[in-house]
């Protein structure tokens, strides 16, 4: 359905599944991948038929990192005084959810990508790191900050002072994942966890994502203050009405999106 050359976009009813297409370089994420992913979420966002991406990779690598061929030459004025990074922010700004599923490796700005989604379903061959120590850098991508909003300090920091992968199980006993699937099941579930969301109320599941991620950028109160305002102003919605006159009635709510 789409022209990219490095991603794969189809639709699945109201999910659509984004498939990381560089198996050559094992995912790396370059300035064209960005771009065409970029692309496909803008479009996604603004689809009303579209409720819920999926984005993943190859068995081998969800992503091995940004292109570190792409970075090698790069001096302080390339990367300071280029533009790297505000595609990663815009694509933090989707507001409707994307989940991550992750297979093979999820390393350096594969992780961080990983960790911009709004949750990830692990197949039990992934491997999770922040490598770029080894490289004579550190994460660029958000990935020292969100890691350790995941998986607290300790973790973190280990991580990224010495590169060590964690596997599947580890991600999931630290909160980095949600839930573990086998490998060869991965993209089906991620793909009906997306379908499950995606037949929810459109605004409520604006808000919940909404609300959620509030929680990294507020105090407690703040954020409690927000999750309020925005659970009042649901009461100004169509879908409130008939979510709650389904349940009295014993039957699924049909949404309106109003
Ligand atoms: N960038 C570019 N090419 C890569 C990358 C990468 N991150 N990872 C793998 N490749 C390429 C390899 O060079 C190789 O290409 P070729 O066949 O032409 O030599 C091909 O993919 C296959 O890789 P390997 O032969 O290395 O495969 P292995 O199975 O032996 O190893 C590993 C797999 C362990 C994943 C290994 O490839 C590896 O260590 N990759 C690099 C991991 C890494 O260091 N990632 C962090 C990169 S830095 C980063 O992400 C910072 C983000 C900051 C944002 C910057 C925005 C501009």
């Amino acid at each position: 359905m789409s022209d990219y050359e490095t991603i794969l976009v189809e639709r699945r009813d109201a999910v659509t599944l984004v498939t990381l297409n560089r198996p050559q370089a094992l995912n790396a994420l370059n300035a064209q991948i960005l771009s065409e992913l970029l692309d496909a979420m803008r479009a996604f966002d603004a689809d009303s038929t579209q409720g819920c991406a999926v984005i993943t990779g190859s068995a081998k690598a969800f992503a091995a990192g940004a292109d570190i061929k792409e970075m090698q030459e790069m001096d302080f004025a390339a990367m300071y005084g280029g533009d790297h990074f505000s595609g990663w922010d815009a694509f933090t700004r989707t507001r409707k959810p994307i989940i991550a599923a992750v297979a093979g490796f999820a390393l350096g700005g594969g992780c961080e990508l990983a960790m911009m989604c709004d949750f990830i379903l692990a197949a039990d061959t992934a491997k999770f790191g922040q490598p770029e120590i080894k490289l004579g850098v550190t994460p660029g991508m958000g990935g020292s900050q969100r890691l350790t909003r995941a998986v607290g300090k300790a973790k973190a920091m280990e991580m990224c002072l010495t590169g060590r992968m964690i596997g599947a199980e580890e991600a999931e006993r630290c909160g980095l994942v949600a839930r573990i699937v086998p490998a060869d099941d991965l993209v089906e579930e991620a793909v009906k966890t997306a379908q499950t969301i995606a037949a929810m109320a459109p605004l409520a599941v604006k808000a919940n994502k909404e609300m959620v991620n509030a929680a990294f950028d507020t105090t407690l109160a703040q954020g409690v203050q927000f999750e309020r305002r925005l659970f009042h102003g649901l009461f100004g919605t169509a879908d409130q009405k008939e979510g709650m006159t389904a349940f009295v009635e014993k039957r699924p709510g049909n949404w309106t999106g109003r």
